[in-house]
């Protein structure tokens, strides 16, 4: 068993904020992401409207693709809700979009992320309060998640984006201080390039943590258009016998089908 390879995609109406290579009707990407080779599709979204649930079991089911997970990042990227939000109302709303993304996840055995909606530290809070808001927060999500069989994933993100849980070591500092094991850490190459003193060594040192995995080049392209060392960040994964899913989330340089093409083509020469 090797790695499966995933594509994140996300509605037309997503904003490029969504970091997915299409923002197109579901079903075409569906389709495209079968047609070029990928095992399985990410859904990045913003609330549960935004999905057919049966219309896209069965395109999953007819495509023979896997659906395993759901990224929320957009519920921040989009509408600025977050789970360190100091005004109860807005953080309670972010889980509230949150809670019905992890029912579409649930119906489709699918984890779910939790990216930039975390939320940063706020200027006028302390840094306790901020992170004790998160995890109460994760706490009431972390439940829900072993109600639903839905695992749920933090993922470091580079500082550039956000200040609160740039690393692998931060992310896993924070997960041991929850101590909820369907709570996993969702590294993403593209973060880990920027934070990580070595992607190996923090694959390596945190393997136990890691549930999933985004795959970028350096510079967010196709993996092969920047500097990463694959060859060696596959030799990595497959000595920690990681046997889950890596999934492509780049920008759509220098146009969406060529990069999705791009991208499984040469992940493809290793898994
Ligand atoms: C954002 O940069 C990212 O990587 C997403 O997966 C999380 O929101
Ligand atoms: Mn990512």
């Amino acid at each position: 068993m090797s790695q499966r390879i995933g594509l994140a995609i996300a509605p037309e109406t997503a904003l490029p904020s969504a970091f997915v290579v299409f923002r197109d009707r579901l079903e075409v990407s569906i389709e495209k992401a079968a047609r070029l080779g990928y095992d399985g599709i990410e859904l990045a979204l913003l609330d549960r409207s935004q999905v057919d649930i049966e219309r896209i079991k069965k395109l999953l089911n007819e495509y023979n693709l896997e659906l395993p997970v759901v990224s929320t990042g957009q519920i921040y990227g989009q509408s600025a809700l977050c789970f360190t939000d100091p005004d109860e109302g807005r953080r309670n709303q972010a889980i509230a979009q949150f809670k019905g993304l992890m029912e579409v996840a649930a119906e489709f055995g699918a984890m779910i992320n939790i990216g930039r909606v975390r939320g940063p530290y706020f200027a006028y809070i302390s840094r306790e309060e901020a992170e004790d808001n998160f995890l109460r927060a994760m706490e009431e999500l972390a439940q829900l998640g072993q109600k639903l069989g839905v695992d749920i994933l933090l993922e470091p993100v580079n500082r550039y984006e956000i200040d609160f849980v740039n690393s692998c070591a931060q992310g896993a500092e924070i997960l041991d201080r929850l101590g909820y094991d369907n709570v996993k850490l969702m590294p993403d190459l593209f973060h880990m390039n920027i934070e990580e003193p070595s992607i190996e060594g923090s694959l390596r040192k945190y393997i136990d943590y890691i549930g999933y995995i985004h795959f970028a080049d350096s510079n967010r392209h196709a993996p092969g258009r920047g500097h990463l060392d694959f060859e060696s960040i596959f030799t990595t994964l497959t000595a920690l016998q990681y046997n889950g899913f890596i999934t492509v989330e780049i920008l759509p340089y220098p146009e969406p089908d060529i990069a999705a093409k791009e991208a499984v083509e040469f992940l493809r020469k290793y898994c």
